[in-house]
């Protein structure tokens, strides 16, 4: 539809009205000055708790004008044309060596002023101590220093047998000072923008984060929480409180960073990222296998117990704090994290009838990224000075105009005419991508697809576009650019449109259509440029310089790992995601979450265990419950209709993806191992998981943030087999309050719980 500009305009003013209006409302709301029970007075919510569709007339119904992005106008680009800027590489982080002290804590390098990280919380001394100092908030001189909850619940699992032996300190802060998502837009705001910066007291990064982690190598990260203390100080939306989740590694449920614990300004939380290779307990459990190992940084390798069919590589970590998670992830709380191992090293070179030689680079033993590179691709929106924008009503799901590749508007990258992996990572909040490459010539490049959300694939699967990818999948390829001459350009392309409400994708445009761009959608078309040059600065070693003249060794194998195979259940379950309407995520009696939720939330995102009842989250509800590690369960995901397209998660475990039902399922999934599954519209899916190692609280949820947020989130309970364990028993809620954590008692729902 091509409006007559003096009606564009009308209606582009009608939205920015909407949207002046809506600010207004969400400011009185977090000041206190208007609670929700005037909300539904005033007649912005039904009596079914929905916001009123009133288009024009209420400041919280959406306009119907400004449908990308969703429910206001265009963001301003300040004249920034596409490909002008240089796609920043992922702010590499290097870990500190860490020792082990006769307590058995694990202490940092003197220089960095750090108390040493211990198996149980440091709350757990405050509990014992509440009158020192040494354990209390600094900052608020209430509650305890570490928001990891007290007691041998959250103490670190199997700590001696994977004691962490590097370790990094971050914080969660405010932007650093003039960052830009392109140099002609305006510099953010502290508060627009929050994400990790290195170190105890520093600003956030931006580019994201990488880390690379291998096997082997157990990981300490220590999170400081330095957001405002005043919760208001959000710059209009994100939460000052956080919880780190791993997306998607093998770890206890205490260093999960979903299991109900955020934790407040002037606090830290200990993760121990364990690199558990999963099944070590039943698989390999002498580590004899090579191919379950990661390298030793002198070309040999360490071998660790597991099953080296579950190995895993391109992972991401971002908050997880419930109710508020598409907010803090938006605002910039999320990073990258790699895992390397025996067959998928980071090094092309070294052939050792381990190493898959992958692109990567050889100047490093492991971990090259010259020519192995992340992608994070993302979608944003301005507010009319150029501040990153939100809009924290819409519970449907909110797409933004601006395309960013690592947080920079459509930039290019310079490329050597060669073979590059890609790990491609979808972390806008609610839109669905699909991309391909074009060549110079305007047609579709193939390329090899090796890995899906971090598992190898059993063979490597040519493509000339690659399948939807929602929020939160990771896709790892291969592209070969010898065939290009230097000077020659391409485009990486989405050629995915969306329902403008959120509702899910619409149709795949053709290459050339794409290309052309779509005027409804700014985000449709190109979104990254690259420029085949003749050399380019090494990223591994500083200084060095790559050039289009050395040989490219490195190979993509016919065969990359084994399949698992599909056996019979010891059980299966049923898991219906849908919009059943008024969700229980607040106690009739209090009108409370837990934790606690947005005043105007509303919850039309449902989850049914086994055909039951229908919830939305609360976390003190266990809605599934894992009775012993090692027994192999089928879980059916269906979608519960409406036209909804839902990206679901489940943490802490992979399943091997079995079929869709009758509909088609595309090489890329079947039988690949996956940690998120779109259901599709309509649609259905079932894999087989197992669970071990560790236990406690997880969660399963859609990663459409805005309905996770809404809140289309459910507790999974592991429980261990491990004598003397606290995980061998359900364990207790903790419920974070800024002066320490209190435990309740879970309810079980039946319909999840085998051993009813
Ligand atoms: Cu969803």
């Amino acid at each position: 539809m091509y409006l007559s500009s003096k009606a564009s305009r009308a209606r582009q003013r009608e939205a920015q009205n909407a949207r002046n209006n809506r600010a207004e409302i969400v400011k009185a709301l977090s000041h206190g000055q208007i609670t929700r029970r005037d909300l539904y007075k005033w007649g912005l919510f039904t009596a079914g708790g929905f916001l009123a569709w009133k288009n024009g007339l209420s400041p919280l119904a959406r306009s119907a004008f400004g449908a990308i992005p969703t429910g206001t106008p265009r963001s301003p680009l300040f004249g920034a044309q596409k490909f002008t800027q240089r796609m920043p590489r992922l702010a590499l982080q290097t870990p500190t060596p860490l020792t082990r002290d006769a307590a058995g804590n694990a202490v940092f390098p003197a220089a960095l002023g750090e108390r040493p990280a211990q198996r149980l919380s440091y709350h757990t001394n405050f509990s014992a101590n509440p009158a020192d100092p040494a354990f209390r908030n600094p900052l608020t001189g209430r509650g305890p220093i570490e928001g990891r909850p007290p007691g041998e619940v959250f103490a670190h699992q199997r700590w001696d047998e994977f004691f962490p032996k590097v370790g990094y300190v971050f914080s969660m802060g405010q932007i650093a000072p003039n960052t830009k998502f392109h140099p002609n837009f305006p510099a953010q705001n502290p508060n627009s923008v929050w994400s990790f910066g290195p170190g105890r007291f520093a600003r956030g990064n931006a580019p994201p984060m990488l880390l690379k982690g291998r096997y082997g190598e157990p990981i300490l990260t220590r999170v400081y929480n330095n957001l405002p203390l005043v919760r208001e100080e959000n710059g209009g939306f994100g939460r000052n409180e956080i919880q780190t989740h791993f997306h998607n590694a093998h770890n206890g449920a205490e260093s999960d960073g979903a299991a109900n614990v955020h934790h407040f300004p002037g606090t830290f939380y200990d993760y121990r990222w364990s690199t558990t290779l999963a099944r070590r307990d039943k698989i390999n459990t002498q580590a004899t296998d090579r191919r379950a190992s990661g390298p030793d940084g002198n070309g040999g390798l360490v071998n660790v117990a597991g099953d080296f069919r579950e190995l895993q590589g391109t992972m991401w970590f971002h908050d997880h704090r419930f109710f508020f998670t598409a907010e803090n992830v938006y605002k910039g709380n999320f990073a990258k994290i790699n895992y390397y191992s025996g067959p998928d090293r980071g090094n092309e070179g070294l052939a050792d009838g381990i190493n898959l030689r992958l692109p990567s680079g050889q100047l490093l033993d492991w971990g090259n990224l010259d020519f192995d590179v992340n992608l994070i691709v993302s979608d944003a929106a301005f507010d009319p000075t150029g501040q990153l924008f939100f809009d924290i009503f819409n519970t449907d799901g909110f797409l933004g105009d601006v395309p960013l590749v690592n947080l920079a508007y459509a930039p290019f990258m310079e490329v050597l005419p060669r073979k590059y992996r890609f790990r491609i990572l979808n972390a806008c909040m609610s839109r669905f991508l699909q991309l391909a490459i074009a060549s110079p010539a305007n047609t579709p490049v193939p390329f090899k697809f090796i890995a899906n959300d971090g598992n190898l694939v059993v063979n490597p699967i040519t493509l000339t576009q690659l399948d939807h990818q929602g929020i939160a999948e990771r896709y790892d390829i291969v592209v070969d650019f010898s065939a290009f001459q230097v000077g020659s350009r391409l485009k990486l392309v989405n050629l995915l449109r969306m329902r403008g409400d959120g509702r899910g994708p619409t149709n795949t445009l053709t290459l050339a259509q794409a290309l052309a761009g779509d005027p409804n959608d700014p985000v449709v078309g190109p979104v990254l440029e690259f420029r085949v040059v003749g050399s380019v600065p090494s990223v591994d070693v500083p200084g060095a310089t790559q050039f289009s003249t050395s040989p490219d060794l490195s190979q993509v194998p016919a065969v990359l790992t084994e399949q698992i195979p599909v056996v019979t259940p010891v059980r299966t379950r049923m898991v219906e995601f849908g919009r059943a309407g008024n969700g229980d995520s607040r106690n009739p009696a209090t009108g409370q979450c837990t934790p606690d939720c947005p005043e105007t939330a509303v919850f039309p995102w449902t989850i049914k265990i086994n055909g039951q009842e229908a919830h939305s989250m609360n976390a003190n509800r266990i809605s599934l419950l894992i009775p012993k590690p090692g027994e192999i369960e089928h879980w059916t995901y269906v979608n519960g209709g409406g036209g909804w397209d839902h990206p679901i998660h489940l943490h802490f475990e992979e399943g091997v993806t079995i079929n869709r039902g009758s509909g088609s399922i595309p090489a890329t999934e079947r039988l690949v191992r996956k940690d998120v599954w779109r259901l599709r519209a309509g649609g259905q899916v079932t894999f087989q998981v197992q669970f071990g190692e560790y236990g406690g609280s997880y969660v399963n949820h859609c990663h459409n943030t805005v309905h996770e947020d809404f809140a289309m989130l459910m507790r999974i309970q592991l429980l261990t087999g491990v004598a003397g364990s606290p995980q061998t028993a359900v364990t207790p809620t903790p419920n974070p309050t800024p002066d320490g954590v209190v435990f309740t008692t879970p309810e079980i729902l039946p319909e999840g719980d085998p051993r009813v």
